[in-house]
């Protein structure tokens, strides 16, 4: 018998998880989906055999839906969260899991008082193969103690007028994701840098260079250039005691050419982590088919992110160093 799974909000990636659960991950089927937009529910729910639900509350007490897919609007995702937790079923939420710490306190406190581990964040690139070698190869101590890492998220452009706060919140909260996964230790500090301004940067700050300081005394760089034009590029080098591993440049292939060497960049992250979206959906089914959702970012992650990137907004803000608190965790994801 398939998960059956109803999608809340199937604008780009909503859509996109739809059909990646009813086309390419096994074990699960797209029952429902709803969304604001009457005629795009109605597109997506026809392109994967679903109904269209109007009231995404009325979906996630459905008995034909089984685990929520929470894509909506970051502001929406608290509500829904909270409800799928009240109905007791799994629920995958997109990042964030909130936009503010608060938000997040009141969904970790919920699913503490509930005593399980329902809640999953899509934090894609835990999923990704290239992170998951370099992990293995810090887990598995072959290149010493982790001393550097350099990461770059590089966007071809943003819609204009976004404001700096949203590089941090939308992009570099990945990297706040992967650093803390990586290193298996939380970030307690960080700067934030603004060097020149790109030309064709409208509104955001654009680029930003973040350092921030992990527990044991790691820093990690991160550049952040919205408007870098010439594609998506995610970088990520980590430096230990006896070496480094660092993802490679992802296309598998090379074209040799008219005097030059070249490889395809992606345009956004859909292509360059689509490998990512569809592992992070069938870990997800699997693990609620197992009742172990271990391998997903939990809400206590998705908690810590938030809370992180508030602290890196207002160290832009300030333009000084601030030191990041995080409330204490809760045995639920020790
Ligand atoms: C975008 O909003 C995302 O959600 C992507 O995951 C991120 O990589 C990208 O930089 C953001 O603009």
């Amino acid at each position: 018998m398939p998960v059956r799974i109803g999608v809340i909000g199937v604008g780009l990636m909503g859509a996109e998880h739809a059909r990646l659960l009813s086309r390419e991950v096994s074990g699960s089927e797209v029952t429902t989906v709803s969304d604001a937009d009457p005629v795009r529910a109605a597109e997506v729910a026809a392109a994967c055999g679903a109904l269209v639900q109007d009231d995404p509350m009325v979906l996630i007490k459905d008995h034909q839906v089984d685990a929520v897919v929470v894509a909506s609007s970051d502001r929406t995702h608290e509500q829904f969260v909270l409800a799928a937790l009240a109905a007791a079923k799994p629920v995958l939420c997109e990042k964030p899991l909130a936009p503010d710490p608060a938000a997040c306190v009141r969904i970790l406190d919920a699913e503490v008082e509930l005593g399980r581990r329902l809640v999953s964040v899509g934090f894609m690139r835990r999923h990704d193969a290239g992170y998951l070698v370099m992990k293995d190869t810090v887990d598995t101590d072959r290149i010493g103690r982790p001393l550097m890492m350099h990461c770059t998220h590089r966007n071809a452009g943003v819609v204009p007028g976004l404001a700096s706060s949203l590089l941090i919140s939308g992009s570099a909260v990945h990297e706040i994701d992967i650093a803390r996964w990586l290193l298996d230790e939380e970030l307690v500090a960080v700067t934030v840098h603004k060097p020149r301004r790109c030309a064709t940067a409208t509104g955001a700050r654009d680029p930003l260079f973040l350092v921030f300081e992990s527990a044991s005394g790691v820093l990690v760089d991160v550049e952040v250039f919205a408007n870098a034009r010439y594609g998506y590029d995610v970088r990520c080098e980590l430096v230990a005691d006896r070496g480094t591993v660092s993802l490679d440049a992802p296309p598998p292939t090379v074209l040799r050419a008219t005097g030059s060497v070249a490889r395809g960049v992606p345009a956004d992250w859909r292509p360059r982590f689509a490998e990512a979206y569809r592992r992070e959906l069938q870990d997800w089914v699997a693990g609620i088919e197992s009742g172990d959702p271990a391998r997903a970012a939990s809400a206590w992650d998705g908690y810590v992110a938030t809370e992180v990137a508030d602290a890196t907004i207002r160290a832009l803000e300030t333009e000084e160093r601030q030191v990041i608190t995080l409330r204490d965790r809760p045995d639920l994801y020790r």
